[in-house]
C-alpha cells in the first residue's frame, strides 16, 4: 500500500466533534507554549480531512510548506461537491462563479487572485503571482489573462447542482448569508514543516449570490490570511466584509507577537469584530497557529468546524464560540 493510502486509511475515519483541547495548549492567555514536539502540522477551516492528509503527506515527503498548501487546497478546488470553492462553487447573482485565493510564505510574501473566472485552480494561479510576477494581487480579466499565459486552461465551473441552486435562489433573490450554511466549505489552510517553516493559503468562490464584482477577505493579506513564520499564522472564514473591516488575521498574528496564545488571540479578534456591530447575525471563524505549533480556534456562533492533522491524528473539531459562553 502506498504511503499516502496507508496514511489516509489510518486517519480517514476519525472525527471528533467537541470543543478541543489539543495537547499543547489548554490555557487562554499569555505565555502557554508547547515544547514544539508536534511542530509538523496542517490545520484547516471546516471538514477537510482528505485535503489535510494530502498536505501532511506532502510534508512527510519533504516538499516545501508552500507545495503542501497548494496540494491540499487544489484537492478542495477540484471537488464538485464543495459548494464554496472552485468547481461547483456557488455563483454570484449573475450566475458567474468568481474565485478568490491567496497563498503566503514564511516571510509574509503573498500571491493572490481575486474575481477570477473559469480557472479551476486559483490557488495555483496565486502561487504563480507570488513566484512569477512583480505583484501581490491580480484581479478579474488581468488575472485570467495571466493564468492563460502561464498555461492554465479555461473550464466551466458551474455544475448542474450549483446552476439549480442559483435558479432556486433567483425566485426570491434575497441575499442573506446564513451562519455556517452559505460558507461552510471554504478552505483556509496553515502548515508548519519539521524545521518550523510555515505557509498558508485560502481559496473560495466567496459568498453565494454576492453582487457582481464583489471580492471578499480571502485574497487580501492581513484579512483572510496572514503568515509571519517567526511568529505565527492565521486564517479566517465567514462573512468577509467583517474580516476586512478588522484586518483580523494580521491582528491575530500581532497579538501572538505580543505574547498572547493563538487561542486567546482568536478570541480577542472575535471580540473585536463583535464589539463594532449592532447585530451579530453572521458568522466569522478564525484559526491560528504559532511558531511552536500551538493552535487556536474561535468563532462568533457555534458550528465552526476545523480540521487538525499531525503525525498522530487527522481529526475534526468544533471551535469554541463567543455565543457558547453567553
Ligand atoms: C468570503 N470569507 O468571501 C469568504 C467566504 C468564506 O467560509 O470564507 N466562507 O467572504
Amino acid at each position: 500500500m502506498s504511503e499516502r493510502r496507508s496514511f489516509l486509511k489510518k486517519f480517514g475515519l476519525s472525527i471528533i466533534l467537541s470543543p478541543h483541547l489539543l495537547s499543547c495548549e489548554g490555557v487562554s492567555g499569555k505565555g502557554s507554549k508547547s515544547n514544539g514536539a508536534q511542530r509538523k502540522i496542517v490545520l484547516s477551516t471546516w471538514r477537510h480531512k482528505r485535503s489535510n492528509a494530502l498536505a501532511f503527506n506532502a510534508l512527510e515527503n519533504g516538499v516545501s510548506p508552500l507545495d503542501a498548501i497548494e496540494t491540499g487546497i487544489r484537492d478542495v478546488e477540484s471537488d464538485p461537491s464543495d459548494s464554496s470553492v472552485g468547481l461547483g462553487g456557488r455563483p454570484d447573482r449573475s450566475g458567474e462563479v468568481t474565485l478568490d485565493a491567496c497563498i503566503m510564505d514564511h516571510n509574509s510574501n503573498a500571491g493572490a487572485v481575486s474575481y477570477l473566472k473559469q480557472i479551476s485552480h486559483p490557488i495555483s494561479v496565486a502561487r504563480k503571482v507570488l513566484e512569477d510576477s512583480p505583484h501581490t494581487l491580480l484581479s478579474g480579466e488581468g488575472a485570467l489573462r495571466f493564468a492563460l499565459e502561464k498555461g492554465f486552461h479555461k473550464s466551466d465551473l458551474l455544475t448542474e447542482e450549483s446552476k439549480n441552486a442559483w435558479s432556486n435562489w433567483k425566485q426570491n433573490a434575497v441575499y442573506q448569508p446564513e451562519i455556517n450554511i452559505e460558507n461552510h466549505d471554504t478552505i483556509g489552510m496553515l502548515c508548519i514543516d519539521a524545521s518550523g517553516i510555515m505557509a498558508g493559503g485560502c481559496s473560495t468562490s466567496g459568498l453565494a449570490y454576492k453582487m457582481e464584482g464583489r471580492v471578499g477577505d480571502s485574497p487580501i493579506p492581513g484579512a483572510g490570511l496572514y503568515v509571519d513564520g517567526n511568529v505565527g499564522g492565521a486564517v479566517a472564514t465567514g462573512l468577509g466584509e467583517k474580516v476586512i473591516k478588522n484586518c483580523s488575521t494580521f491582528y491575530i498574528v500581532e497579538l501572538i507577537r505580543q505574547g498572547y496564545t493563538p487561542q486567546k488571540a482568536c478570541e480577542m479578534a472575535i471580540q473585536r469584530v463583535i464589539k463594532r456591530e449592532s447585530k451579530t447575525d453572521f458568522q466569522v471563524g478564525f484559526l491560528a497557529v504559532d511558531k511552536f505549533g500551538d493552535i487556536g480556534a474561535f468563532s462568533i456562533h457555534p458550528g465552526f468546524i476545523y480540521t487538525y492533522t499531525n503525525n498522530e491524528e487527522n481529526t475534526e473539531h468544533e471551535a469554541n464560540a463567543y455565543f457558547d459562553k453567553m
